[in-house]
This record gives C-alpha cells, sequence and structure tokens, in this order.
C-alpha cells in the first residue's frame, strides 16, 4: 500500500480511491465546483490538472467545457493556474492571485465576484450561489471512523463538504501526518435567525473538534497525491518594510504606555505579502512578550515569533510557509501542535469574534487618499489584483485598524497617496492608522480636515508632497464643505499616470 493509501485508514472509503482522471468525470461543463485552499495551502494537486485536460480536449473538438469556480482563497499554479490555462473557468470567487486568471478577469473572459471572505460561506449556504454540484477538497489523511483530517488550509472546507452533493477528495501523503489535533473545526455557525453566540474568548481556545466531517456516502472518489504546497520563499526584509515595521511597532510602545493597549498587546492579524512578514520581523527584537495571534494566513513571520517564544498561540486558517519555514514547521510539529490552531475561515475572520477578541489588524494596500479612504483591490481604478480577501472583515472590526504601503510605486511614477481613491474598498470609517516609509498618520478622533494635513505631512512621498498641498489648498479655498475635493481634479492622477505613464505634474 502506498503512503497516502494508508492515509486513508477507513476501510470502506479504500475501496473509493481513483485516478485524477476518473475523479474528473464527475466535474462537466457548467458545474460549481467548491474547492479547497487559502493562499497557496490544502488546494488540491491533481484532480484541476485533469480537469484542464478534460476541457483542452472538449475545446479542441468545438465543445464548451467550463467551470464556477469558488474557493476559500488563492490557491496555486497546479489550480487556479491549470484550469485558467486551460480557459476552463467561467466563474471565480472570491480572492485570486493567479496571473493567467487574472489577465482573464481582467480582459472579461473570466467573471470574478470578490466577496469578504467571512461572508462566502453564508452567501453560498444560503443559495446566492446556486447549487453547488462538486466539492474538491484536499486532507491530510481520513480516519478510520471517515473523519477528515484537515491539511494546511481548513478555509471554506466545512461550508463545501456540507453543501455540494459529490465530494471528491484528495488525500496528500506530503502533508505532516502530525497534523492530527492541530485544527479546531467549529461547525456549527449556520444561518440567521438560527444562530447563536461563537463560544470563542480567547485567542487560542478551543470549541470544537479538530476533524472535518462528511456525509459518506456523497465522497465519489478519493485520489492519492504526494506534493507540496508550492509557496515562495519571502524575501529578505528592506529598508522600506523594515522601516514601515519600526514605526508600527514605537506606536504600539506608545500606546501601552497611554494604557491603550495591554504590555502584550491585543491578538494580531497580519496581511499577506513581504511587508507584513517583515512588522512580524521586527516584533522578534520588540519590546512586547507573551503575544498572540488571530489571523487568517500564518506566514513565516508569525511561526518563527511561536517558534522563540515570543508568541504563545496564533490561529488562523491556512499555513502559508516559504519552503524553510515548512521545515521549521514540520521539525517542531510536536511543540507547535498545542500552540497553533488551525480553523475555519468563517471563524478566523468572523466579525463577531473579531471584534470581541479586539484585533489589531494590519493589511497592505494599494493606494490611500488624503483623507483615509483605501483601495485594495483594482489599479488605476479598473484593473483587478488579487481581491479584498479578509481585509474588510478585519479593517471593519478591529481594535486597530493599519494599512501599510510603501508611498510610492512603479519607480516613483504612482503616488500610493491620491486626492481620491480610484476604487473603494476600505471607507474612512474603517482605517485608523497609515504607515508608509515616510511616516505613520494617527487618524483616530480626527475629522477629515484633520486627517487630510496628517496623511499629507506624514505618509506621501517627498516627490508628490507639494503636488498634495496645493490639491487640498485649492480644494478648502474652492468652497471646502466637509470634506474638500476638486471634483473635476479628483481623479486626474490617475488619468495622467494612464496617459503619460507618471503622476507627477512636470
Ligand atoms: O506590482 O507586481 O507589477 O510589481 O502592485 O504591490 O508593493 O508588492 O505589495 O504584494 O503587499 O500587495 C494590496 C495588492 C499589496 C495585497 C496588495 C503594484 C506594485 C506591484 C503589488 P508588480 P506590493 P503587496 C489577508 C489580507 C488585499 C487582500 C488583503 C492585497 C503590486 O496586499 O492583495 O489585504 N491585498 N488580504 O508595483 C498601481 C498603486 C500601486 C501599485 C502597488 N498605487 N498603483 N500599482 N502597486 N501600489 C490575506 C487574504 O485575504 C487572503
Amino acid at each position: 500500500m502506498s503512503d497516502a493509501a494508508g492515509r486513508v485508514r477507513h476501510e470502506g472509503l479504500r475501496q473509493k480511491i481513483i485516478s485524477a482522471e476518473q475523479a474528473a468525470e464527475f466535474i462537466q461543463n457548467g458545474m460549481t465546483v467548491g474547492i479547497s485552499g487559502f493562499t497557496g495551502a490544502g488546494y488540491p494537486k491533481a484532480v484541476p490538472g485533469a480537469v484542464a485536460a478534460k476541457a483542452e480536449a472538449a475545446h479542441a473538438k468545438g465543445e464548451a467545457f467550463k467551470i464556477r469556480m469558488i474557493t476559500g482563497a488563492s490557491t496555486a499554479d497546479e489550480c487556479d493556474g491549470v484550469l485558467a490555462r486551460a480557459n476552463a473557468i467561467e466563474f471565480r470567487s472570491p480572492f485570486q492571485s493567479d496571473p493567467t486568471l487574472r489577465n482573464q478577469i481582467n480582459a472579461g473572459d473570466a467573471a470574478y465576484m470578490d466577496v469578504h471572505l467571512s461572508h462566502i460561506e453564508q452567501q453560498v449556504r444560503a443559495g446566492f450561489f446556486g447549487e453547488m454540484d462538486v466539492a474538491l477538497i484536499e486532507v491530510a489523511g481520513i480516519t478510520e471512523d471517515g473523519k477528515l483530517i484537515p491539511s494546511l488550509g481548513v478555509g471554506t472546507n466545512v461550508t463545501w463538504l456540507q453543501k455540494a452533493k459529490k465530494v471528491i477528495l484528495e488525500v496528500n501523503a506530503r502533508q505532516n501526518e502530525k497534523l492530527e489535533g492541530m485544527a479546531d473545526i467549529y461547525d456549527s455557525v449556520g444561518l440567521a435567525p438560527f444562530r447563536k453566540p461563537i463560544p470563542l474568548t480567547e485567542a487560542g481556545g478551543r470549541i470544537a473538534t479538530p476533524y472535518l466531517h462528511c456525509d459518506l456516502e456523497k465522497i465519489a472518489g478519493i485520489v492519492l497525491t504526494d506534493a507540496p504546497d508550492r509557496n515562495s520563499k519571502f524575501a529578505e526584509p528592506d529598508e522600506m518594510s523594515k522601516s514601515i515595521a519600526a514605526q508600527i511597532i514605537d506606536f504600539f510602545s506608545h500606546e501601552v504606555k497611554m494604557g491603550r493597549l495591554p504590555k502584550n498587546l491585543l491578538p494580531l492579524q497580519s496581511g499577506v505579502g513581504n511587508v507584513a512578514n517583515a512588522v512580524l520581523a521586527g516584533l522578534q527584537d520588540g519590546p512586547f512578550d507573551n503575544l498572540t495571534g488571530f489571523t487568517e494566513v500564518l506566514q513565516d513571520g508569525m511561526l518563527d515569533l511561536i517558534l522563540s517564544g515570543k508568541m504563545l498561540s496564533a490561529s488562523a486558517t491556512a499555513l502559508s510557509f516559504s519552503p524553510d519555514a515548512l521545515d521549521r514547521f514540520n521539525e517542531n510539529i510536536d511543540f507547535l501542535r498545542s500552540k497553533i490552531i488551525l480553523r475555519p475561515q468563517e471563524i478566523t475572520n468572523n466579525p463577531e469574534l473579531i471584534r470581541r477578541l479586539g484585533i489589531i489588524g494590519m493589511n497592505a494596500m494599494i493606494e490611500a487618499d488624503i483623507y483615509g479612504n483605501v483601495n485594495s483591490t483594482h489599479i488605476m481604478g479598473t484593473k483587478m489584483m488579487n481581491g479584498i480577501g479578509g481585509s474588510g472583515d478585519f479593517a471593519r472590526n478591529s481594535y486597530l485598524s493599519f494599512f501599510v504601503s510603501p508611498s510610492v510605486a512603479k519607480g516613483g511614477a504612482i503616488s500610493c497617496i491620491v486626492p481620491m481613491v480610484s476604487h473603494h474598498d476600505h471607507t474612512e470609517h474603517d482605517v485608523m492608522v497609515l504607515v508608509t516609509e515616510q511616516g505613520l498618520a494617527d487618524l483616530r478622533g480626527k475629522s477629515p480636515r484633520e486627517r487630510a494635513k496628517l496623511i499629507i505631512e506624514n505618509c506621501s512621498h517627498p516627490d508628490y508632497r507639494d503636488q498634495l498641498r496645493d490639491y487640498y489648498a485649492r480644494a478648502e479655498k474652492a468652497g471646502g464643505l466637509h470634506t474638500p475635493h476638486l471634483l473635476n481634479e479628483a481623479l486626474s492622477w490617475h488619468q495622467r499616470f494612464v496617459e503619460t505613464g507618471d503622476m507627477r505634474v512636470k
């Protein structure tokens, strides 16, 4: 018996082991498929390739073949990538980051709906996306009595397993066997009016079982795999990321001194990417101990805080590590099993819990305007990047909500501080602290006019500061009102970039 077959400990289910090609036969043109995977962790590695081959064969014969694909968040090349290249995606939701799929979305060749990650499961449960035909879920194993052991990403699996008419499982022998016991799968969120409070009162608490449940009758096939999640290496923090991290850490110290944060801070959420990772790396040498994490994606920086003893526990819906960090995780899994809690994304991103626990949310942005509105998703207001992900869940409900970015992009041709954002994801009401390598603007308790001055003076790049000062001064003079703007000029910076490749006035 192969190693992966040994992971299927349930006798009856072992009879359901099939090839990826056989599994792909359950997926037909036009079907809605719920797929596991969250930021490159826990996505299926084999069946998407077989579905893509099926799509290519159908297209070669002039037949239609596309699926409607709903996931937890982004997957990886063997899933989103291979399906997009085969032109097999008709509709996609929620967060994605594959370059081919992104181009198809922006060309209008694939329909894309961007949803808050805490909303997607209840919307599917309620039937807003129609019926779910098939769930395709990666797990680390199946117990003797048919319970599913989650792999490195839990995401939306609870709901996909409940809602789909048929289930295909990929059992991946590469996922550490000792993941068994690490997850806490609360599966009773339900729908209004039958909801009860979610009984989690501490970031590191456990309230449920470590297993995913599935009606065994629905399992159409089990595919064995042995392949790693494909996450790339993080860049070493550069001067820009280090500067942003240092300012956030100083801000925390100030808040502790003022009595607005406890000495061990409050549970930390950190977005994806190099800057987010650098902030966590900065905390390694910072003055705070006994930290906790309550985040959706746990990356290298948070893992190292736990391993060094700086952080007591962290919960997340996906463990999205670089290859080196995955080795550290696997080497220390016995120590980590009680410190890391893998939860469904409906729990990690739940507004009720984020508000109750008083999370410190830190997310990256594309641009902010002088009043503190934030665009996280659309380049020049039109081109979809990745999606809102969980940033809205955390920004709206956190005790402290940070947005971070370099002050300029594309070698200085773009100012990330603009008169008016070209797309709104987070309104001024959800953004408390803005940080660039230039400085930090604490927007709490400030009126729009006070905010504008702070953001321009503290966060904008010197190349754009006078231009912003001039815009604001003329907007104030032209009649001002509560939020001064020159409507015919507010988006002219973006227009200038589209026309000339530079936002600077020459
Ligand atoms: O372009 O790829 O061509 O070089 O945008 O920018 O600075 O590398 O930043 O990788 O941290 O991504 C908001 C997209 C930032 C991400 C966003 C260009 C820039 C570069 C990427 P290139 P950086 P990051 C938890 C929380 C939404 C979801 C979220 C994101 C590329 O953080 O998707 O927060 N957030 N989830 O050159 C034009 C600007 C620009 C710009 C940057 N103002 N105009 N282009 N770029 N600023 C995780 C989940 O929810 C799953």
